[in-house]
């Protein structure tokens, strides 16, 4: 696998356009009605489209961060994107130490940033001139956020208040003003800083206990002020690249992008950039993607279209299918098994998805393995009567999918897998 995540993605988007192409090169042992079923019901599904053009229209997200000074809002963005992200910043707006900032590495941007220090300076000037309320909100129409992030040290208990009612009116300004209401993500970061403190790493269970404890306050804190939030999460941003903060802040950009990890102490930051990625509008959430962790981006997106995948299979069985019929399911999944062995890197052949599916279902090679796969479908999953229920082939695609995913995406050989398939099956 040699090409890079962005090369790999462009791939998956010049897929979508190939659909059909893809459904015509199925085995002539799937009959032409039912190619022409599944490209109807792929190209007019709505959540693959709009995926899809998310990939080609991906940018990087913008966000508004909130947090007082030192709360950790530059190390949260290199946290998210796992990387030593250079700030390039603007001049400052106003006087109330607003930033405009464009993140990049490698010389790409990443996301935007609009750095907002301004809480508790919402009184006026005594010049009489505008608050930092205004000058943000200003800014904000301009700048037009996708989500806000707003800040806190999970430790912290003064002015917490003031701060939630800050964003609150923030948040409303920019709805009166333009309609939009912009999703909240309410971030406690520094939860390494709680007690038991000299854990750093591999919490105990009282130590989640306490971050647990201070999520649910601030929760109670965000209802009693009425600010709505997708989640609070508490999160630890603690990355040591090696050199000290002086050091870093001398250096080359260049030289910031090729910074390595030395010491990983960061905590729930995937679970934040989930949440985040859900609420965005879907070219955004692309450009998130992207951004964060470029390892973990092929697998969020493999598994993304294996849901949409199984929902399309739950479209195809809303109108019952004879077990006859079946066969289209297994069609529609070495489809998806093709596109997931693509995205690893995989050149894209319909042959090497038959395998992989055979070897599943443990039916051989060679005849016509989709009606053998359908055989071998209806004795494996539960549920059958006459036809396929919605439930039982949306479940029976997404394991494939998994499957498919665990085998191309993360290298774990089929023995493995055939071993955890048979304990899944089993648990049901
Ligand atoms: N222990 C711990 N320290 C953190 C964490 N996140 C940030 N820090 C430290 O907190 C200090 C401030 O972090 P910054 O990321 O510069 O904070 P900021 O909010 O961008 O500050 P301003 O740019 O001044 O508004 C630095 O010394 C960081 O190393 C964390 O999750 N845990
Ligand atoms: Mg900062």
């Amino acid at each position: 696998m040699d090409n890079t995540v962005e090369e790999r993605l462009n791939r998956i988007r010049d897929l979508y356009f190939n659909l059909d192409k893809l459904v015509d090169g199925l085995p002539d042992a799937v009959p032409d009605e039912m190619k022409k079923k599944l490209k109807e019901v792929l190209l007019e599904n709505e959540e693959l489209k709009r995926t899809m053009q998310g990939l080609e229209e991906a940018r990087p997200p913008r966000f508004l961060m909130v947090g007082r000074t030192g709360v950790g809002k530059s190390s949260l963005i290199n946290a998210m994107c796992g990387m030593y992200v250079a700030e390039v910043s603007d001049v400052k707006i106003g006087t109330r130490g607003i930033e405009r900032k464009e993140c990049h590495a490698n010389g790409r941007m990443l996301m935007e940033i609009l750095d907002s220090r301004g809480i508790g300076e919402s009184v006026q000037a005594p010049d009489g001139g505008r608050t930092a309320e205004d000058e943000l909100q200003e800014e904000m129409l301009d700048f037009r956020p996708d989500a806000i992030i707003f800040v806190e040290r999970c430790k912290a208990r003064d002015r917490l208040n003031e701060d939630i009612i800050y964003v609150r009116k923030v948040r409303e300004k920019y709805e009166r003003d333009t309609g939009v209401e912009i999703p909240v993500l309410a971030v406690l970061n520094q939860a390494d800083e709680m007690e038991p403190s000299q854990y750093k790493k591999d919490f105990p269970h009282r130590k989640i206990e306490n971050i647990q404890q201070a999520e649910q306050e601030f929760e109670r804190l965000l209802a009693q002020n009425r600010l709505k939030v997708i989640d609070v999460i508490a999160a630890a941003s603690r990355i040591d690249w090696g050199y000290s903060s002086e050091e870093l802040a001398g250096m080359p950009e260049a030289k910031l992008a090729g910074l390595k990890i030395q010491d990983d102490g960061r905590y729930n930051i995937d679970k934040l950039i989930d949440r985040l990625e859900s609420s965005l509008e879907v070219d955004a959430a692309m450009g998130l993607l992207k951004a964060a962790d470029v390892e973990g981006v092929l697998d969020r997106i493999a598994m993304k279209l294996v849901r949409i995948f199984a929902s399309v299979a739950t479209v195809i069985a809303a109108t019952p299918i004879p077990l006859s019929d079946i066969m289209i399911l297994t069609a529609l999944q070495a489809c998806m098994v093709e596109i997931v062995a693509y995205i690893s890197g995989e050149k894209l052949s319909i042959k090497a998805a038959e395998k992989f599916i055979a070897s599943v279902l443990g039916v051989g090679l060679g005849g016509n393995i989709f009606k053998m796969a359908a055989r071998q479908l209806i004795k494996i999953l539960p549920g059958f009567g006459s036809a396929v229920s919605a439930a039982v082939a949306y479940s029976g695609t997404c394991s494939m999918g998994w499957l498919a995913v665990q085998y191309y995406i993360h290298g774990v050989d089929m023995k493995k897998l055939k071993r955890e398939q048979k304990a899944l099956a089993a648990a049901q």
